[in-house]
C-alpha cells in the first residue's frame, strides 16, 4: 500500500479513488481510531485526521476536511456540515437526508439572487517522520429549493455549480471531478504525492 485514505465517508472514497487513480490507496481498518474534528478550519481539521491515521498505520496517509459554506447563513454549516442536523457518524444512514432537509428549511425564505454558496475541500497528506501539506480546493454555485439527482453524496441533490443548470447530483463522475473542490484540491495533492512518499 502506498497511502491510506483517513475517511469513513464512502462518497468521499468513490471520489477519491476516482480522483487518485494511479496511486495505490487503501481504506481505513475497522480499528482506526475516532478522530475528533476540533480544529477551527478545514486545513486544520484534514491535518488532524491524516496524522492520526498516519500515527496508527504507519503508512503516508491522506485526509479530506470538506464542507458547504452558504452566504445566506453567514458561512454556516461550513466545518459543521457532516453534523449539522445533530446526527453523527455511519450508523446513521439518513444523516446526509436530514442535514439537506435542515438546509432548505433554513433557505425557505431566502430568495434566489442571495441563495450563493461554495464548497470548500481541504487536502492533507502526512508522511511518518516526514513532510506534511495541506491544499485547498473550491466549487461555487447555488442552492436550489428541492433536491434532484441520484449521484454524489451529502448535499450534492441541492447543488447547482456556476456555469451549468444541473445539480452536481445529476452530472457524470467525471463531470463533478473535473470541477468539485475535491477534484481540485486532491488533484493538487497529486502533483505532490510522488515525491513526498518515495
Ligand atoms: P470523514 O471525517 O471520515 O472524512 P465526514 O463525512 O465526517 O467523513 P467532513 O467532516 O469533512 O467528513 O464532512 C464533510 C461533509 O460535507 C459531508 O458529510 C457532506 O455533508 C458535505 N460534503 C463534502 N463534500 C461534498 C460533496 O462533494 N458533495 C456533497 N456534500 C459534500
Amino acid at each position: 500500500t502506498a497511502l491510506v485514505l483517513a475517511t469513513r465517508n464512502q462518497g468521499k472514497v468513490t471520489e477519491l479513488r476516482r480522483i487518485l487513480s494511479g496511486i495505490e490507496v487503501a481504506g481505513l481498518g475497522p480499528d482506526a481510531p475516532e478522530v475528533p474534528e476540533t480544529e477551527p478550519t478545514f486545513e486544520g481539521n484534514a491535518l488532524l485526521k491524516a496524522r492520526a491515521i498516519a500515527a496508527h498505520t504507519g503508512l503516508p496517509s491522506v485526509a479530506d476536511d470538506s464542507g458547504l459554506c452558504v452566504d445566506a447563513l453567514n458561512g454556516m454549516p461550513g466545518i459543521l456540515s457532516a453534523r449539522w442536523s445533530g446526527r453523527f457518524g455511519d450508523a446513521a444512514p439518513d444523516k446526509d437526508r436530514a442535514n439537506l432537509n435542515l438546509l432548505l428549511d433554513q433557505l425557505a425564505d431566502v430568495a434566489e439572487p442571495r441563495r450563493g454558496a461554495y464548497f470548500v475541500c481541504a487536502a492533507a497528506l502526512v508522511v511518518p517522520g516526514g513532510a506534511e501539506h495541506v491544499v485547498e480546493g473550491r466549487m461555487y454555485g447555488r442552492i436550489i429549493d428541492a433536491p434532484r439527482g441520484t449521484g454524489g453524496f451529502g448535499y450534492d441533490p441541492v447543488f447547482v455549480p456556476d456555469g451549468d443548470d444541473r445539480t452536481t447530483s445529476e452530472l457524470s463522475p467525471d463531470e463533478k471531478d473535473a470541477i468539485s473542490h475535491r477534484g481540485v484540491a486532491f488533484r493538487k495533492l497529486a502533483e505532490i504525492i510522488p515525491a513526498a512518499i518515495s
